[in-house]
């Protein structure tokens, strides 16, 4: 298929003032019949030349076209596969369609479909053409009045987007509902619900004494697993009226959580649809973890409300406008509320995990790409983390003044419009003053720049000074980026010098900046609290890194400093372990662990377990021209035994001076808490002793929350040969145990599918044909496929078995539900990294996947994209 380009945007030729839709749910399928307020966009340059209608539709069954009352005869319009074209309508008219669609055919849950309690609707980015004929783009906004009909017994809860105008009683045992959204919406943002649900009402009283209506609805049964979503959300409310002056627009603000969703959640207006693991969480089925996620993918939710809903997005291209922005303030949200040190650390570990790699590789796009094929493959780490480190830059340089101004200024100029990434920087550029000319780059290019600095002391001028060189070879040109470093000096003593903590602006491909009056050679700390998103290299000794790592005060650059101690001896031990030579582990590195370690009180435990967690495989991977992913996870567990040997004592002393002291609260202090006290028990567990085993087995029988019993059951899943009887006894207890719990099965197929055992595709393969595996599901899916996809020493075998099951199981589910297919198969984006035995098994798969029969167009273009 031709790909779509941002440069052939063109605004539509039809606008649709006010939307009606009667939803009549029966046995054969649904009758949607669509009543549309339509007119000529007179803005336009094909205003004068009555352009034909055309609409967007998949899969409908039409039944009826009228214009302005009268039924069309199937001679005066077309349809073909994707489209209904009317070749000539009046400048305002009124159109009615009426079409069949088969929500219980519907697998790929776009559109409207059925899951387990009923009936559900997602229609980014384009699923509302699988519901009726409309013209699918975000630029075209209409007021929606829903009604729906259905049986009251099997689905007595009916919901739509807005304010319920109407309800009653109908023959058959059936019912209806009348919903009216006051706000102008695009087609993506509707949403509408028929299903058996209990719900959790509440309260909240906005800054200017509203009174917004809560609802969270869920599977019945489960409304003790409710309260935490529901505090996340009045949360949430709360901080957006004091961080941005942002007040609930709505009445009614509604969640409703569904097993089978394919992403975390949907900010429809007023009526949010969750996948349940974002919504249902309890202390003995939810980890530390989870109960964050919830209360960040509830924020970033509610506050699409302002950023996505009352502005939104003129085109797709432009996504990150809402995402990116998004990300950035539910980040801002989790750290004021959570433990923002920590959190600046997950999110760049994140990013260089998943958006890093992205860049590099074949699916490597701007944060606004210039064209896609199919627009559900860029919902990606780049459009939404790198979309946020492009907002959070904008803050850094103009302030976070500024930025609030740029924000009011934004709403003051867009509310209630459809605009671009340029309005949005704009807005800034108003309220600051700063020319962010140069600055669009970050929109405009794709690839990570890297930076190089250098440094020079000249003790008689006292003068420091510090040269950048800044590159990146994915970009279309040469040009230098705006990219803002913020930098402190210490001494050798670790004293950070006074008045020369800055933040520099790199605006050239080669800059010097000057420190004066710098008494002797300092360590240079750089990109601080990660002020940009970019590959930093510095020469810094290990012994200068020590000193950053034991001495810094900005948190993220204090952890940064053990990341790069850790992977240069773990890169040095591949090498070495690839080369046939035992790999070398200074007592320094030890040493700087032991204190951590000893001086959890003083740093904070939840910094502490950052800091002696080493860097990822996938995040490792990045940084070799050519990965032995055998030698790679051999030398990061050898790292991993060593300290655990080493350290023996301080990890037991730890571990049992952090045991819980009160009753469980997924608050940050003692999630904080039991993460180090996890970290303990997995680096206990390297060493080969029963007693460590007996401590994970007691552990995990002595749980009173999930965070301790998953933690102590994932030590058991990757612990060494000699643990397999405990292995196997506390899978089976815990399968047995939750069985009924499906996001806690998740948790059980995820823990296999990424041990490190050598015998984990066996078990993933076994693990598919299990009752609690299902293709249909993608938490499943996600849980089982996409977690062994990830696992790089196994997904990476070096006799293709990885790939070739992979490719197997991506065919048989991109029949199904291709959005998800997708994303299993983005798992093989890396292939030209390992070795050519390895590559020659992920060509064969990936051209395997090509030439499949009746491939979507949604892995087609991953795998064109990766075999390039
Ligand atoms: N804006 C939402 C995106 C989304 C989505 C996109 C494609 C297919 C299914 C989807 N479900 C939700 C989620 C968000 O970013 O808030
Ligand atoms: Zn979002």
């Amino acid at each position: 298929p031709a790909p779509i380009l941002l440069a052939d945007y063109t605004p539509p030729a039809y606008l649709i003032d006010t939307v009606h839709l009667d939803v009549d749910l029966r046995a054969d399928g649904t009758v949607v019949t669509a009543t549309l307020a339509c007119v000529r966009n007179a803005g336009t340059a094909a205003a004068a030349t009555n352009p034909p209608l055309v609409l967007d539709g998949e899969e409908l069954e039409t039944l009826e076209v009228a214009v302005d009352g009268q039924v069309l005869p199937a001679s005066a319009y077309r349809i073909d596969a994707e489209t209904l074209t009317i070749a000539t309508v009046p400048a305002r008219f009124t159109l009615r369609t009426k079409v069949r669609i088969q929500p219980d055919a519907n697998t790929q849950l776009s559109g409207f479909y059925r899951s387990k309690d009923g009936y559900f609707t997602q229609c980014e980015a384009q699923g509302f053409r699988r519901i009726t004929w409309f013209a699918d783009r975000p630029d075209v906004m209409a007021r929606f009045t829903v009604t729906l009909h259905a049986d009251k017994a099997a689905y007595p809860v009916l919901l739509a987007n807005g304010n319920p105008v109407g309800q009653g009683d109908e023959a058959d045992g059936r019912h209806y509902a009348t919903w009216e959204d006051p706000f102008k919406k695009p087609c993506y943002l509707f949403a509408m619900v028929a299903a058996k649900l209990d719900v959790l009402r509440d309260t909240f009283a906005t800054a200017s004494g509203r009174t917004v209506q809560l609802a969270i609805y869920v599977e019945p049964g489960k409304l003790d697993q409710c309260p935490h979503a529901m505090e996340a959300l009045k949360k949430s409310m709360a901080w957006d009226e004091r961080r941005f002056g942002l007040e609930c627009d709505l009445d009614h603000y509604m969640i409703v959580a569904v097993g089978d969703f394919n992403m975390g959640a949907m900010e429809n207006k007023g009526l949010n649809i969750f996948n349940t693991k974002y919504v249902l969480a309890r202390p003995d089925v939810a980890t530390d973890v989870d109960f964050e996620n919830i209360d960040r993918v509830v924020a970033h939710e509610y506050f699409h409300n302002w950023t996505g809903n009352r502005v939104t997005c003129r085109d797709w291209f432009q996504l990150s406008l809402k995402e990116g922005l998004t990300v950035f303030r539910d980040q801002e949200f989790g750290a004021d509320t959570h433990n923002r040190d920590v959190a600046r650390i997950r999110e760049v570990r994140g990013l260089r995990a998943a958006q890093f790699p992205e860049d590099a590789g074949p699916m490597a796009h701007p944060v606004r790409p210039a064209s896609y094929i199919e627009i559900n493959n860029f919902y990606t780490a780049t459009v939404y983390e790198k979309g946020a480190e492009v907002v959070r830059m904008i803050q850094t340089l103009i302030g976070r003044e500024a930025f609030r101004a740029g924000m009011d200024e934004y709403f003051r100029r867009h509310d209630g419009q459809a605009v671009t990434c340029d309005d949005f920087v704009a807005a800034m550029s108003a309220a600051s003053g700063f020319d962010f000319t140069q600055f669009m780059r970050w929109y405009r290019e794709p690839g990570t720049p890297r930076v190089t600095a250098a440094s020079a002391y000249d003790a008689q001028a006292r003068r420091y000074t510090l040269t950048f060189t800044q590159a990146n070879p994915k970009a279309s040109d040469n040009a230098p980026y705006l990219i803002p470093i913020r930098v402190a000096l210490f001494d050798a003593q670790g004293q950070e010098l006074e008045g020369h903590s800055r933040t520099l602006l790199l605006t050239e491909t080669t800059q010097t900046f000057a420190f004066d009056n710098v008494a002797s050679a300092p360590v240079p700390s750089l990109l601080r609290d990660f002020s940009a998103p970019v590959l930093l290299d510095y020469p810094y000794t290990p012994a200068e890194l020590t000193l950053l790592l034991a001495a810094e005060s900005d948190p993220f650059n204090a952890w940064e400093a053990g990341q790069r101690l850790a992977t240069g001896l773990i890169l040095e031990a591949t090498a070495a372990i690839a080369a046939g030579r035992a790999p070398v582990w200074p007592e320094s590195f030890t040493a700087a662990a032991r204190t951590l370690l000893t001086g959890y009180e003083a740093r904070g435990a939840a910094f502490v377990a950052e800091a002696l967690t080493l860097p990822g495989e996938a995040t490792l991977a990045e940084l070799l021209d050519e990965v032995n992913p055998d030698a790679l996870h051999a030398a990061r567990n050898g790292l991993r035994r060593h300290l655990a040997e080493a350290l023996h004592a301080e990890f037991a002393a730890a571990y049992a001076a952090l045991a819980p002291t009160g009753p469980y609260a997924p608050s940050a202090d003692q999630a904080g808490r039991r993460a180090l006290r996890n970290v303990c028990l997995g680096y206990l567990l390297e060493r080969d002793a029963p007693a460590e085993r007996q401590r994970a087995q007691d552990q995990y029988a002595g749980a009173d929350n999930m965070t301790d019993q998953f933690a102590a059951l994932a030590a058991l899943a990757n612990a060494n040969a000699a643990a397999r009887p405990a292995r196997e006894a506390a899978l089976a207890d815990f399968y047995q145990r939750w069985q009924g719990e499906a996001l806690v099965v998740d948790k059980w197929l995820a823990v296999q599918a990424g041990s490190r055992l050598p015998d984990t595709l066996a078990t993933v393969q076994r693990l598919t044909a299990h009752p609690a595996f299902d293709l249909s599901n993608p938490n499943k899916v996600y849980a089982l496929l996409r977690t062994f996809g990830a696992n790089l020493v196994r997904f990476h075998a070096a006799d293709g078995s990885g790939y070739a099951f992979f490719a197997e199981q991506i065919k048989a589910l991109d029949a199904r539900n291709p959005q998800v297919a997708s994303r299993l198969a983005r798992c093989f984006d890396r292939w030209k990294k390992f070795d050519a035995g390895r590559q020659a098994h992920a060509r064969a798969a990936l051209e395997s996947l090509r030439d499949h029969p009746g491939l979507s167009r949604d892995v087609g273009e991953i795998v064109m994209r990766a075999l390039g």
